[in-house]
């Protein structure tokens, strides 16, 4: 699919820097450019992968000093002719060279428009695609570097063996089917079993790994539940080193709940503080008690604070109930005012808010539950849409697997072979549709 328009964004964050780039791709890319670019040579003429300094200018006026680097097709990020221009990192010259392009004929590149280009130019598959979003927005180091991993295009490799074993396997059960007569079994069926078994747990483990990726994304999510006057303001405020959220010895205090970030040996991690749980007559106090839940349930780690002073089993039904519900997420049950108690050892799980005590060693137990939690991923990072994907082609494997043990026709169980070769294609783009990469592509930003 050729694209005519030439489009143009700038591809470094907007505002005052040390330079910003402005990307130009498409047909005209050249001719454009050298009616606003004076250098030495005209652009056009000018040899791929080359960087040409000159002045960049809108009748005769010079509007700044740039660089010009000039990628030709098909060598380029998109698979089409593409300059980039360095220029002073000032908005507004940024915004006026812009103008200045599409005065010319460019025109304004729509969110991702550069990726999606080099994708149906075939220079990227759709799961390239999606590791070139990762690789900017991930917050954490691992994200960062599975999602570059994903982009070098080793999880593509994998995954087109897999299908390619699939394909094979559906193959032969057809060919047998023409020599039916003689009854003949071109590979044990037990050899096609454990073949199917082998792909629905490769499914499988990346289906599982979901939880993992979105961790390596956006970084490990905390939420703080008690009840009230347990502590949770204090702790949190303790956790994240200032004094965000009020703390009262009047029960009730917290009703919105608040989120703050703090970094343990640079992973991210997001806590959460909220409403003290209890029965209540309070409006506003029942409205932050219902947040309470849509913060639980987006939280990996739940810390169930207890007022030690009260006993150390208070709070251990509501830990219990917290367990049941939320029983996808770490549950954790930790002491606090163990500073009220003599002789009690400080520790993670018997820490004293106010004074600061175990709060180092608590903060070290969430990150060691954060790095487990991400511990073996390292191709891909999955997210929804794949997971999705995963999910049809593995229930496809388990129609075959279960047709091939009754025995059915070839036929019907080669049917769902390709079925899941089919939908494990889809991850890498084989077969795509318009709403797909609109969806992909509604998470970029403009000038990717
Ligand atoms: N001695 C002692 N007092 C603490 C400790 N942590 C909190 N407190 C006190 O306990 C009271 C309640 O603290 P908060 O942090 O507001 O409790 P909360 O759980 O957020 O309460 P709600 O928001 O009402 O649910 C305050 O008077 C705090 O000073 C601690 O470790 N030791
Ligand atoms: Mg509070």
């Amino acid at each position: 699919m050729q694209n005519t328009s030439t489009i143009v964004a700038l591809a470094t964050p907007p505002g005052v820097a040390g330079l910003s780039v402005i990307r130009l791709s498409g047909l005209d890319t050249f001719s454009i450019a050298d009616k606003c670019f004076k250098g030495k040579i005209l652009l056009h003429e000018a040899q791929s992968h080359t960087i040409h300094y000159g002045n960049f200018s809108d009748n005769n006026e010079i509007i700044d000093y740039c660089t010009a680097s000039i990628f030709r097709s098909p060598n380029s990020y998109t698979g089409e002719d593409v300059i980039e221009f360095g220029i002073h990192g000032n908005n507004l010259l940024a915004n006026r060279i812009i103008e200045v392009l599409v005065k010319y004929g460019a025109q304004y590149a729509m969110p991702g428009e550069f990726t999606k280009r080099a994708f149906l130019n075939g220079k990227i598959n759709l799961n390239q695609v999606e590791a070139v979003a990762d690789l900017i927005h991930s917050l954490t180091v691992p994200g960062v570097q599975t999602a570059a991993k994903q982009l070098s295009g080793g999880f593509s490799v994998k995954l087109a063996e897999m299908r390619k074993k699939l394909l094979d396997i559906a193959a032969l059960l057809e060919l047998e089917l023409d020599f039916s007569e003689e009854d003949l079994e071109l590979i044990p069926r037990k050899r096609i079993e454990s073949q199917i078994i082998e792909a629905i747990s490769f499914c499988e483990k990346l289906i599982n790994s979901y939880s993992a990726s979105e961790i390596m994304r956006n970084g490990y999510f905390v939420g703080i539940a008690g009840f009230p006057n347990s502590g949770k303001s204090t702790l949190f405020n303790a956790i994240i080193g200032r004094k965000r959220a009020i703390v009262s010895h009047l029960e009730g205090t917290t009703r919105d709940y608040l989120e703050d970030k703090f970094y343990f040996s640079g992973f991210p991690i997001t806590i959460a503080d909220t409403a003290g749980l209890r029965e209540t007559t309070n409006e506003i106090e029942i409205e932050g008690i219902k947040l309470v839940d849509s913060v639980l349930e987006q939280s990996n780690l739940i810390i169930v604070l207890n007022d030690i002073t009260k006993g150390i089993d208070y709070s251990i039904s509501l830990f219990d109930r917290i367990k049941d519900k939320y029983a996808h997420s770490k549950v954790i049950y930790i002491q606090n005012k163990a500073d009220l108690i003599p002789n009690l050892p400080i520790n993670e799980f018997n820490i004293s808010s106010k004074n600061d005590l175990g709060i180092d060693e608590l903060q070290k137990y969430i990150y060691n539950f954060a790095v487990n939690s991400i511990d073996g991923v390292s191709d891909i990072l999955i997210n929804k849409r794949q997971t999705n994907l995963l999910m049809n082609a593995k229930e496809a494997l388990n129609i075959a697997l279960e047709g091939l043990r009754n025995q059915f026709e070839n036929e019907i169980i080669a049917i769902d072979i390709r079925k899941a070769v089919k939908i494990l294609g889809e991850i890498t783009g084989e077969s795509w549709n318009e709403e797909v990469l609109e969806h992909i592509f509604s998470r970029f930003c403009i000038g990717k």
